[in-house]
């Protein structure tokens, strides 16, 4: 593959955009060489400026679950596009998608759109220390929950990716509130509700921003009890797992009932969009009903709702929709791991849904510690290999890949039998 048109795109980009991204992540810093730029897509395939063809497993970071210009969606963008882009009042498409949101995950009676998943959260968390009147909220090393400033505190993805787990820019006045606890360890959430009145918990119940992480079942029924005996709000943010792990997020997995949720990505069909919702005693709290302000110029607006809500009525739609996108992802783990063991590579793999993660570690990963353990410089070695034959991975060892609906074995087949290829490549030292 040659790169010339990305590499000319790259360089004029960052003549005046920041690092030629705007989003951290995307500048390639934690496996090298330059973005491909890309040009369009369709289903499960990405096209760049050099005419180079991929197979898609990172879909814009989760949103597109139908792959790239969905007939669907797409008819439903257009036909809402014909009536206007944005009006800054209430439309019925609000209430039809809080409605399919409402009825396929526990525990939200009311709801409030916005445009990002850093909003959701960052919104959920100022709700829940106004329910409890409480300043201080824990949340998880590697657990990356949007760029507030109270959540940027040893969080995961690009942070994670760049070691620089808290930003320059946010006032010790601020993170001071934050608590840090290990996931999956129970005895350091203790530590932390010991230290102060805690207003929240937030957690990614599957975490996705560390690598692909789930929380053990029993470790959420413990925090949903601390939360429970301390009056804390317990967020889950399921702003990647909500509609991707099932149709219900982690619920499904845990059956552990949070107070507080937070989405994004999928419900907006590949359009901007957060959502923050729970029980109506908390969220009664929020402007105009009550004094927590909150508000948006566009949230809700009728594009991201009308692509949410085909997105949303098509999984409603489809009952073993998350059963074959799991049973894609087991396949393509397992090849993964057959293929890396076949050249004595240590690669341990996840999935929940049509979540998939590996990490190149040689034990089982429970939290961000373990996580940091992985091989970063073989993940880059293999990112690299897979990209160059046409797989688009996630382009770092603290992210999660996805399985799209368009995707079928044959699809999977292929990208096992270039894995493999690049596994050999890497163990005779080539790549
Ligand atoms: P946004 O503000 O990027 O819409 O959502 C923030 C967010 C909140 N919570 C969870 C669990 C998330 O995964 C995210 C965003 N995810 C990253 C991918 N790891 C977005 C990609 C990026 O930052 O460019």
């Amino acid at each position: 593959m040659q790169f010339t048109c990305s590499i000319n795109d790259f360089n004029e980009a960052k003549q005046v955009i920041v690092g030629g991204v705007d989003s951290p992540v995307r500048a390639f810093k934690a496996v090298g060489g330059t973005p491909p730029f890309i040009h369009s897509a369709k289903g499960i395939y990405l096209y760049d400026e050099d005419n180079n063809r991929y197979i898609d497993f990172v879909q814009s970071w989760g949103p597109l679950l139908f792959g790239h210009c969905d007939a669907d969606i797409e008819s439903a963008l257009i036909d809402t596009l014909k009536k206007g882009t944005s009006y800054g009042a209430p439309t019925t498409l609000e209430t039809y998608l809080a409605k399919l949101i409402i009825a396929a995950v526990e525990g939200v009676d009311k709801l409030r759109f916005v445009n990002s998943g850093t909003e959701a959260t960052m919104s959920a968390i100022r709700l829940a220390r106004a329910h409890t009147k409480r300043d201080a909220i824990i949340k998880f090393e590697g657990c990356y929950h949007g760029h507030s400033d109270c959540l940027l505190v040893q969080a995961g993805s690009g942070l994670a990716t760049f070691g620089a787990p808290s930003s320059p820019g946010i006032p010790d006045s601020i993170t001071r509130h934050t608590l840090l606890a290990r996931y999956n360890d129970i005895e350091s959430v203790r530590d932390c509700f010991a230290k102060a009145p805690i207003a929240c918990v937030i957690i990614e119940p599957i975490a996705g921003n560390m690598g692909l992480v789930p929380a053990k079942t029993e470790f959420l029924q413990e925090l949903r009890a601390l939360c429970d005996e301390h009056g804390s709000v317990l967020i889950f943010d399921e702003v990647m797992s909500g509609f991707r792990a099932s149709r219900s997020g982690s619920f499904a997995f845990h059956k552990v009932q949070a107070d507080l949720l937070t989405f994004g990505k999928v419900i907006g069909g590949g359009l901007p969009v957060g959502a923050f919702g729970g029980k109506d005693e908390i969220m009664h709290l929020l402007s105009p009903e009550g004094a927590v302000y909150q508000a948006g110029t566009l949230s809700g607006n009728p594009l991201a709702m009308a692509a949410g809500i085909a997105a949303l009525s098509k999984i409603a739609h489809d009952s073993t929709l998350y059963e074959r996108l799991e049973t894609l992802a087991n396949q393509l783990m397992d090849g993964f791991r057959q293929a890396a063991d076949s050249q004595r590579i240590p690669l341990q793999t996840t999935v929940r849904g049509s979540m998939f993660g590996f990490f190149f570690n040689t034990a089982p990963v429970n939290n961000f510690d373990d996580a940091q353990k992985s091989d970063t410089k073989m993940f880059a070695r293999f990112f690299r290999g897979c990209l160059e034959r046409g797989i688009y991975l996630a382009c770092s060892q603290f992210e999660t890949g996805f399985i799209s609906v368009p995707m079928n074995n044959e699809h999977i087949e292929m990208t096992i039998s270039i894995a493999s290829d690049v596994f050999k490549e890497i163990a005779n030292g080539r790549i």
